[in-house]
């Protein structure tokens, strides 16, 4: 990243009135959250997340694939927001009402503290019931030796509880959509972090907010499928681009 982007990019941020942020698996790397793209690991190695976070995968092997979110969770659990977060929180010192779209289902935005987080694919720390759908609390701290488990019941129907994430073939949650959409095409500003731009539809945001006449901002390590889209490309890591953007932006404001 050069100084000049860098520059160009706090000026566009201090000069926003409605400033957006979306980010995805890229932006948790730091916080030691494996992204998509990173070859699965340990028992997973020889699935893809497309194979697993599946309906049809859960009803067909519902302990591998409750086992899968049993060791995701318990990982994120004993993860924190790194410095990219947190400086996503001062942003919001110098524009009070940004928010924050993610891909992420690991809830570290709202443990940095961001106050607007809008979740397109769940929260791996919830759950509800396959099929009766309700709202169930996961069982209480699952021990290392309780991740090779079934998954619990529901205590409504007696069917599988599931996590609370949008799965591949599912819909994503109709308020969070309405909400993401309405950002994207109101904002002035979107900054893109930490997201190969590959799943839809929320891949579709930063060609919305293009659409409608906002700059579009991108953090990421390397380039994506978005990066031919936008107006200025910050190559690096979040939690090394994040804080120094947001100091200068501030400085300008
Ligand atoms: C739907 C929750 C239909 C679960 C997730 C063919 C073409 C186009 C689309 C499709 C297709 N076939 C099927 C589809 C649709 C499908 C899809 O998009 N598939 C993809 C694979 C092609 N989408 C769906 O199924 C969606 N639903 O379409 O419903 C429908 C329609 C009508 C009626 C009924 C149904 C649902 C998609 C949601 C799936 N759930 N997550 C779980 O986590 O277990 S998706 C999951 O994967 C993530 O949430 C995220 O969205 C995605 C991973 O993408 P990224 O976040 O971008 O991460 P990735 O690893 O790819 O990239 C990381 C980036 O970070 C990289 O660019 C890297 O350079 C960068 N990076 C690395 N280090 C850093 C960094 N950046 C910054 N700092 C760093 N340090
Ligand atoms: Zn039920």
């Amino acid at each position: 990243m050069t100084p000049e982007a860098l520059a160009r990019a706090a000026e566009k941020i201090a000069a926003a009135d409605h400033l957006a942020v979306s980010t995805g698996a890229g932006m948790s790397k730091e916080s030691g959250i494996p992204t998509f793209r990173d070859a699965q690991d340990g028992l997973w190695a020889h699935f893809k997340p497309e194979e697993l976070a599946t309906e049809q995968a859960f009803r067909a092997a519902p302990r591998r694939v409750w086992s899968w979110y049993a060791e995701r969770r318990l990982k994120m659990s004993r993860c924190e927001p790194h410095a990219g977060h947190r400086a996503l929180v001062e942003l919001e010192k110098v524009t009070p009402e940004l928010v924050i779209v993610t891909q992420n289902i690991d809830g570290l935005h709202q443990a940095a503290g961001s106050r607007e987080v809008v979740e397109l694919h769940g929260n791996i720390g919830r759950c509800k019931c396959l099929d009766c759908g309700r709202r169930a609390d996961l069982p209480v701290s699952e021990h290392e030796d309780e991740i090779d488990r079934d998954p619990p019941a529901c205590p409504a129907c007696g069917s599988h509880l599931r996590p609370d994430v949008v799965w591949f073939g599912e819909m994503l949650p109709r308020q969070a959509v309405e909400r993401a959409w309405a950002v994207a095409r109101d904002c002035d500003l979107l900054m893109v972090v930490g997201t190969s731009g590959v799943v839809w539809p929320a891949a579709e945001l930063p060609y919305i907010a293009k659409r409608e006449g906002a700059t579009v901002i991108e953090v990421s390590p390397e380039p994506t499928e978005v990066t031919r889209t936008v107006d200025i490309f910050l190559q690096g890591p979040a939690g090394e681009i994040l804080p120094r953007l947001v100091a200068e932006a501030a400085r300008i404001a």
